[in-house]
């Protein structure tokens, strides 16, 4: 018998209940930085303010921001609110610039973290006696280990494949009868293909459902992973900082994700002037941690773009719930003055349908101007078209992008195959202008 929720408790709570928990775990995780962060204790004092001063959710804007560079100055332990050695795990981010953050936990800490990703199973329909098929990395990044809890948490049997070997995955999927994969969308994509080309009906396939993230992607993404696994594919989101995959997780209505709040405490914010926004605007994700022991964070940026919603969700929990991550504020491209972000290029292609799902962009300048190049990807179909044909398709895409994007960029078909294909997070910018 499937259950509808993991902690139903928490999950239909209602918005009075949630917030009694916030305000308390709130207070408490004020009085645990001030008390066992120096950093924390520094910053409280050079606003004058003290633990005190927090007496409900309406101060959480007297409190100070972290931002990542915070993590950096202080690497590798230095926001650690309890002895290193009473730490359980260390899990940190690649970070392909500057050093990696690195995150701290203590045994409640992880314990927390798979009862976030539980929910998120649960909310995808997985049960006690599915099979958790798990292609996130294993290692430093939080997404394997992240979902393995959850699974093991709910008792379910997890397959901890880990990233890599896409012939490895898909006999996996196959032979020991996968239930749930969880991987990153553009991994899943890949894997799709792979069904695809080996000539695999996906109907014969038992995965019936996904969980993917890490990355940005789109409804279009979405519908073209389900196309190729016959599957249900829910957003899970997280972060290093925050504790990893499940900070947020979408349920069967696949409109936006859940957030933990009861463990997170949401707020969005114009990341320009740095003011609360209210709900229903766009702008910057802001997270404080309310039941972290470990490394707790308070009002951490996330440089996230998104928009928070508390309206009524037809699967019953009442868990605030984040639109998807657009993109992220130094994800976005400023060409010619335009802000553009990946996600939209990918949510043009996709609505077109002409060609496959791979897309690369390469921005550079010339003569003092931005250029935008898009390289996307022919199927064989396309490949066997006239030299004419291909290229009206790429003025169709072209034009597209420009009503879309608001600016003019250049259309590359490229070959089959040709773009890189992505086992984790996918790199999906090449930006020339940073080594001028
Ligand atoms: O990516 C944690 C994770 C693992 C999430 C597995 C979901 C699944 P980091 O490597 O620290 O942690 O990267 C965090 O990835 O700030 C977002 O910019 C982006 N991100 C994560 N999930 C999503 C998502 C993991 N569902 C950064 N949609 C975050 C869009 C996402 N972006």
């Amino acid at each position: 018998m499937q259950n509808r929720y993991y902690t139903p408790e928490v999950e239909t709570a209602s918005v009075e209940e949630l917030k009694a928990i916030q305000t308390v775990r709130l207070i408490r995780t004020v009085k645990h930085c001030y008390k066992n962060v120096p950093f924390y204790k520094k910053k409280f004092d050079e606003l004058g303010i003290t633990p005190d001063d927090i007496k409900s959710l309406d101060d959480l804007s007297k409190l100070p921001f972290t931002v990542k560079q915070d993590l950096r100055d202080n690497y590798p332990f230095g926001l650690l609110a309890v002895p290193k050695e009473d730490l359980y795990r260390i899990q940190a981010s690649s970070g392909t610039t500057g050093k990696q953050t690195v995150a701290g936990y203590t045994k409640e800490d992880i314990d927390m973290w798979g009862e976030c990703t539980a929910r998120a199973i649960v909310a995808a329909g997985g049960t006690k006696e599915d099979f958790i098929h798990v292609s996130y990395g294993y290692g430093l990044f939080t997404g394997g280990f992240g979902l393995h809890a959850g699974a093991e948490a709910m008792g379910c049997t997890v397959i901890p494949v880990s990233s890599g070997n896409t012939e490895r995955q898909v006999n996996i999927l196959k032979d020991f009868g996968s239930d749930i994969l969880c991987c990153t969308p553009s991994y899943a994509l890949y894997i799709g293909e792979h069904v695809r080309d080996k000539g695999i009906d996906p109907k014969t396939l038992k995965v019936r459902a996904g969980i993917f993230g890490a990355e940005p992607w789109t409804d279009n993404m979405r519908k073209e992973i389900e196309k190729l696994l016959g599957i249900k594919a829910h957003d899970i989101y997280g972060l290093t900082e925050i504790c990893g995959p499940g900070v947020s997780f979408e349920c069967e209505e696949q409109t936006g994700m859940h957030i933990n709040e009861d463990y997170f405490l949401p707020e969005i914010i114009d990341p320009e002037t740095g003011k609360q926004l209210p709900e229903g605007s766009t702008g910057e994700l802001v997270f404080t941690t309310i039941q972290k022991y470990g490394m707790p964070l308070i009002r951490y940026r996330t440089r996230d773009i998104c928009t928070l919603t508390r309206e009524k969700c037809s699967c019953g929990r009442t868990l605030i719930k984040m639109s998807r991550v657009t993109g992220r504020t130094d994800d976005m491209l400023i060409i010619r003055g335009v802000n553009v972000f990946p996600s939209q290029v990918e949510h043009v292609l996709l609505e077109l349908g002409l060609t496959a799902p791979y897309y690369m962009l390469i921005v550079d300048r010339h003569n003092n101007m931005d250029t935008l190049e898009i390289e996307v990807e022919m199927t064989e179909e396309m490949f066997s078209d006239s030299v004419r044909k291909i290229e009206e398709t790429a003025n169709i895409i072209k034009n597209a992008m420009a009503s879309y994007l608001g600016i003019t960029a250049t259309i590359k078909m490229v070959e089959p195959k040709s773009i890189p294909r992505s086992e984790g997070k996918a790199k999906r910018i090449i930006d020339k202008r940073k080594f001028i």
